[in-house]
């Protein structure tokens, strides 16, 4: 990365952006487990790992913004190089880490059987995992070309996990309780939308962006992406765990207990007998 190309101001924006990525990802992580328990343990640990996805995050920003500090120089009133590189892997590492979990964070808070937790965290976690591995190479490339190839075929697990998130949880979502079902599509809806945004900001450098417009826009632009699709997603998250706790504790039949309170209804029928 050529960060000679950024004026100060840029540099300055995007240090500002990883700093406020930083406080947003440490409070976010503190709201979680400390709200955890208000929750019912059921969903206890998807807000546990609500909470560990924005603490890695915020590891990985605290770390991000000091490799960007120490990369250059500004005294001089201009962007000069120390010799330090900039470490790109970070951002990698932590979307390695956090993205498969931003998934099962999903699936656990839909609360499915054992058989299908496993099953669906299994192949969309890997699936996530897949296509932050075949990104990197072109994110760290400077060759348009070879970006473009990481582009497309990073593409094929993201267009996959979009389907699944689309189709295979359709089932899972209709069986959901009423209370939920509207929260769970919006949250399924923020994932794609928020997603969406990393391949469009990846392409910023080969769409005609070009020096420090196009370092600046990338960075704030995943910066961005990594507090709505953590943070924000996050809330949602917690809320859906919260009503549904609020639900079961008030004893209201939920569809997915479907044989408890059938077995309610007979102990019901027998007292009545
Ligand atoms: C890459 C490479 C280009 C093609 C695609 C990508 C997708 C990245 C995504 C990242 C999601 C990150 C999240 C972080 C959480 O904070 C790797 C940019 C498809 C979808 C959700």
């Amino acid at each position: 990365m050529e960060l000679e190309a950024l004026s100060v101001g840029q540099y300055s924006f995007v240090q500002n952006g990883y700093s406020f990525g930083f406080a947003v990802m440490a409070a976010a992580t503190l709201f979680f487990w400390l709200m955890k328990s208000e929750i019912a343990p059921a969903y206890r640990l998807a807000i546990t790992i609500t909470g560990l996805v924005t603490a890695v995050a915020a590891y990985h920003y605290l770390q991000i913004m000091l490799s960007w500090g120490a990369a250059v120089d500004i005294t001089a009133g201009e962007v000069v190089s120390t010799g330090k590189p900039f470490n790109q892997a970070y951002r990698y590492v932590d979307w390695l880490l956090t993205v498969p979990l931003l998934l099962i964070e999903l699936i656990l808070v839909m609360r499915l059987s054992r058989k299908e937790t496993i099953k669906k965290s299994t192949v969309l976690g890997g699936a996530a995992a897949l296509m932050i591995v075949l990104g990197y190479p072109g994110e760290v490339s400077s060759v348009g070309g070879l970006r473009f190839v990481f582009w497309v075929l990073s593409m094929i697990p993201f267009v996959y996990i979009v389907y699944q998130l689309v189709v295979g949880l359709k089932e899972s979502i209709s069986q959901q309780p009423e209370s939920v079902k509207g929260l769970i599509n919006i949250a399924v809806y923020l994932v794609i939308g928020s997603w969406l945004f990393y391949p469009i900001v990846y392409l910023f450098p080969l769409v005609g962006l070009e020096g420090g417009a196009a370092i600046t826009a990338v960075e704030i632009g995943y910066t961005v992406a990594d507090i709505v699709a953590k943070a924000v997603f996050g809330v949602f998250i917690f809320v859906i765990a919260m009503r549904k706790s609020q639900d079961e504790t008030q004893g209201a039949p939920t569809v997915h207990h479907a044989a408890n309170v059938e077995a309610d209804d007979e102990k019901e029928t027998s007292t009545l007998s």
